[in-house]
């Protein structure tokens, strides 16, 4: 686990191939039961670019009319949200140094274009637990900026297996990412990587 600023860590490799697609196999299952959907902006009700689902007892939503927020329900299907994957709360139980577990995995389905924007996480109402991200299929372009949006930010590689974690002091660093990469290697066979891609996976205390 190499520390790339105070309080946020990288587990490049954490899952290997093995565990990935044992992982890949649980989303799917879950994207079956939560199909992912596109949130819209608060306000202006611009769609995201990638799209979205959730695992564990909160989810993360967002929309023109109610904005950012955590609910126990599927926005579309009104189903409770299906269960984080066993493997990742051992991972969250390995690395994030909290004594309780994740309440909501959120999970960022990313096509060949999509992006995410510089943005801070602090939605959840308590920020001493760290956000625990896992990353899967596509390398993407990652930025970590400050505690303000102008800050300056550096950028590095999040590859499939990656691991990386937010907590103390970078726990409300803004970040986001700016492109997928290229896909060199073989993608990792799931319907869901048809047309290439990439997913991240955030597991986060919310209350
Ligand atoms: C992504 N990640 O990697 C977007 N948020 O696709 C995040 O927005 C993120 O990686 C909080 C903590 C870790 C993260
Ligand atoms: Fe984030």
């Amino acid at each position: 686990m190499a520390e790339i600023e105070p309080g946020a860590r990288l587990c490049s490799g954490y899952f290997d191939e093995a565990a990935q697609i044992a992982l890949l196999r649980e989303l799917e299952k879950a994207i079956a039961r939560a199909p992912l959907f596109t949130p819209t902006m608060p306000r202006t009700g611009r769609p995201f670019s990638v799209r979205m689902t959730n695992c564990g007892p909160l989810g993360w939503v967002s929309d023109r009319a109610r904005g950012y927020r955590y609910q126990d329900r599927h926005p579309e299907t009104g189903e409770p949200w299906p269960p984080i994957p066993p493997v990742l709360l051992a991972a969250w139980e390995a690395l994030a140094d909290y004594p309780h577990p994740p309440q909501a995995c959120l999970v960022n389905f990313y096509g060949r274009e999509a992006r995410m924007s510089l943005h801070q996480d602090r939605d959840e109402a308590d920020f001493s637990a760290p956000i625990l991200s896992v990353s899967l299929g596509a390398d993407c372009r990652f930025r970590l900026g400050g505690g303000k949006r102008a800050d300056s930010s550096r950028v590095f590689v999040l590859s499939s297996g990656d691991v990386m974690t937010l907590g103390g002091p970078a726990r409300l660093r803004f970040h986001g990412v700016d492109r997928l990469l290229p896909e060199l290697a073989p993608k990792l066979a799931s319907p869901l990587f048809a047309e290439g891609g990439r997913i991240n996976l955030t597991l986060r205390r919310v209350t």
